[in-house]
């Protein structure tokens, strides 16, 4: 016969059981002893229009000023997927040097292409996970198209630095910085009508201001995309 584990029947015993109050309370106390180190290099930032009303799919990054502090921190794989006739996410953003795939989740073939300086590619009518990944070895603006399909229309903007978010539909990102120091906070969007003057920023004080750019952007305008048709399923 085995004796029962005290700490069982300590569990089981109600009177001994935390009530669900302070069980929260235990967890906020331990979060708020991990949240300075952590508040210390987050920063927020918000991209709005000039009218105030967010902008979704702003790329803001931060370039540390003084020395490379990036150099510890290897770029992130991506995958830019095609999706109903669609790149998604319609913006992608990479550090210098990240692989990109551009699996193809459609019943149908793509032949999808960039000729922008950064990186110019073409990956010609394919169906499944596509060839190996590309390496994105420059920064700036990669524009992609789809030669069977006009409409499709995604960027890869490839940055020199770890340190990069997107705004969501809010206009909201948030960046962990990791390291506290100078740095040059930048935004940048498919549809800017010009480029807002960056923000130089310290990271790791005692309280860090939110960041807030106002950008112009023109409205993405709704392309004609016909109904997928069966006839051409396998085209
Ligand atoms: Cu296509």
């Amino acid at each position: 016969m085995h004796p029962v584990d005290p700490a069982i029947r300590l569990r089981e015993h109600p009177v001994t059981m935390r009530p669900p109050t302070l069980r929260i309370a235990f967890a906020l106390a331990a979060a708020a002893c991990t949240w300075p180190v952590l508040a210390a290099t987050l920063v927020h930032a918000e991209v709005l229009g000039p009218g105030g009303q967010p902008v979704e799919d702003a790329a803001v990054y931060l370039l540390p000023v003084s020395e490379r502090k990036a150099a510890g921190h290897p770029p992130v794989p991506a995958s830019v997927e095609q999706h109903d006739r669609e790149f998604v996410p319609y913006l992608t953003v990479v550090q210098t040097g990240a692989a990109v795939r551009f699996p193809n989740q459609d019943p149908i073939q793509h032949h999808i292409y960039s000729f922008s300086q950064p990186k110019k590619f073409e990956i010609k009518l394919y169906a499944g996970q596509g060839p190996e990944p590309m390496i994105f070895d420059k920064p700036g603006v990669v524009t992609m198209g789809c030669n069977v399909h006009d409409w499709m229309l995604g960027y890869v903007f490839v940055v020199d630095t770890p340190w990069f978010g997107k705004t969501d539909a809010r206009g909201q990102v948030q960046i962990d910085a990791e390291e506290v120091g100078e740095y040059e906070a930048r935004v940048w969007h498919p549809r800017q009508r010009a480029q807002a003057p960056l923000q130089h920023i310290k990271v790791g004080g005692p309280q860090q201001e939110p960041l807030h750019f106002v950008l112009d952007v023109v409205a993405r305008k709704p392309r004609y995309k016909p109904p997928a048709d069966p006839l051409h399923y396998t085209k």
